[in-house]
């Protein structure tokens, strides 16, 4: 393959071809792939079951291929597997969701939650064998501790957890979203710096073997899409 460039802007570009399949390989593709990521679901009940350290790290690889406003990949994944650490979280998360459920949240938010079986109780993150807590970067800092904006940076760490939560699952693991509310103990607690704000918390790690889900539906391809022809 013959790599062709030019210089734009003072920048190189660099030729691409994405990898193309017959159309009907492509409904195949697809359709199988959407079947495989049908059967994903939020999975409260962990197994202790250790996940390789070397899985954990594709499995960020992969979320940090995430587009982002002007590049700037305003994102940073810590991944911990450390005890003590875990139990930290667990109990601050617990001190702020006690807060939530008793108080916090709406009586018609908490009707909403009911058939998800959610409480304050959170021993998922102790024992789930690693936690990835994903803080976005709301500014750039420099050598010279100098801010610099990022762009649309919930969109772009949002696509990212996206291509993480798939990317967990086509590896065989489960994980769901938490968002302790408020989450800013994260960054106290991991010791990140002033320009990091915790965006997710991401518990990994095997389905425990009796993990139970609620009977969800999703809505159907109707309901979720318009099609302008
Ligand atoms: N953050 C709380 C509450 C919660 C909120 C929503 I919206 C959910 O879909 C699930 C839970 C918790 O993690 O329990």
């Amino acid at each position: 393959m013959s790599l062709k460039e030019k210089i734009i802007n003072g920048f190189r570009h660099i030729s691409y071809a994405s990898k193309q399949f017959s159309e009907e390989e492509m409904r195949r593709i697809s359709s199988e792939f959407y079947l495989q990521m049908d059967s994903r679901r939020s999975v409260r009940h962990f197994s202790e079951k250790e996940v390789p350290e070397e899985v954990i790290k594709n499995l960020i690889k992969i979320a940090g291929t995430a587009p982002s406003g002007a590049h700037k990949q305003p994102w940073k994944f810590c991944a911990i597997s450390n005890p003590e650490l875990k139990s930290k979280i667990r109990e601050a998360a617990e001190a702020e969701e006690k807060e939530n459920y008793n108080g916090r949240m709406s009586d018609r938010w908490l009707k909403d939650l009911a058939p998800l079986a959610t409480d304050a109780k959170k021993e998922f993150l102790e024992i789930a064998p690693w936690l990835i807590v994903v803080f976005k970067e709301v500014y750039e800092l420099d050598e010279n501790e100098e801010k610099h904006t990022n762009y649309y940076v919930n969109e772009s760490v949002g696509i990212a957890c996206g291509m993480l939560i798939t990317a967990i699952h086509q590896a065989g693991l489960v994980t769901l979203t938490h968002t302790p509310s408020p989450m800013n103990f994260l960054a106290d607690i991991l010791n990140r710096p002033k320009n990091e704000r915790a965006f997710l918390l991401l518990p990994v790690g095997y389905a425990a073997k009796d993990a139970m889900v609620p009977d969800l539906e999703r809505k159907n391809l109707e309901e979720i899409s318009e099609f302008y022809k």
